[in-house]
């Protein structure tokens, strides 16, 4: 199967309204002039819902071609609840994709597996393609002899009303790896995104398993991005913390070059 690569930028609650224009103005001059270097890679940002609208407007009036998502969304659609932000509101401003069970949200937010697959069935209901996060923290994988069980549980409850042929995105992030520079080797990865294609196809379908993207994300940076790019079924990175800097961000965009 031939998956366009998606080189995804998590920028999490960083850059106010000004410095996202400014970062996302920078980014479209830096990607211009070297778009031949990535030619048939996907290129998305995942911005602060208040930057979302900003975005918008440089993509469209610099013919800037990075798609954007939000990094989370709510399970309803409208309604009295407070805070909270529907996929309506993130489609209408032309969103491709979000974000659904980053580790940050289901620790901090306590969002567990049925959350998630509400939130999974409210992106698709609005035509989002929603980027389901899965991966276990450091005990969880020190308490089983096999890496992927954790992440093929979440991935399963995450699509349980998911139907076959559908376009979803699949993220594994090892919670022990995100933000702390400590990388899950190349073969890590690959045994644990292995895993869930298999996961994956027993849930979807061969079909749907093939043509699904799975990223790698946690401590993602231009020096071991090419690595990580060489395994079978690594399909893209979701990029944290150097997702903020255009050099690095452009580079493992480049990752090829
Ligand atoms: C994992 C990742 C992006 P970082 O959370 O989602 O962040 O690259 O900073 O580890």
């Amino acid at each position: 199967a031939s998956r366009t690569p998606l080189m995804a930028g998590n920028w999490k609650m960083n850059f106010n309204h000004l410095q996202a224009i400014a970062f996302v103005q920078k980014l479209a001059w830096t990607l211009k002039d070297v778009k031949h270097d990535f030619d048939d890679v996907e290129v998305a940002v995942f911005p602060p819902f208040t930057d979302i609208r900003s975005v918008q407007t440089i993509t469209q009036a610099d013919n800037l071609d990075v798609a954007y998502g939000a990094q989370d969304l709510s399970e309803h659609d409208s309604g009295a609840y407070t805070g909270d932000i529907s996929g309506d509101f993130i489609a209408t401003l032309g969103a491709r994709y979000v974000l659904v069970g980053h580790s940050e949200r289901r620790t901090i937010h306590g969002e567990g597996d049925d959350v998630c697959r509400a939130k999974v069935n409210a992106a698709l209901r609005h035509g989002l393609v929603p980027v389901l996060c899965v991966g276990e923290s450091l005990e969880e994988r020190e308490a089983t002899s096999n890496p992927a069980e954790v992440s093929i549980a979440q991935l399963k409850a995450g699509l349980a009303d998911v139907k076959p042929g559908t376009d979803i995105v699949i993220a594994y992030e090892p919670v022990w790896a995100i933000g702390t520079g400590k990388v899950a080797t190349a073969e890590q990865a690959q045994e644990v995104c292995a895993a869930l294609r298999v996961a994956l196809a027993e849930q979807l379908g061969d079909e749907t398993a093939a043509a699904t993207r799975i990223l790698y994300g946690g401590s993602v940076k231009p020096d071991n991005v090419a690595s990580i790019m060489r395994e079978p079924d690594i399909d893209g990175a979701l990029v944290g913390g150097a997702s903020l800097s255009i050099e690095d961000f452009s580079s493992i965009i480049r990752y090829r070059s």
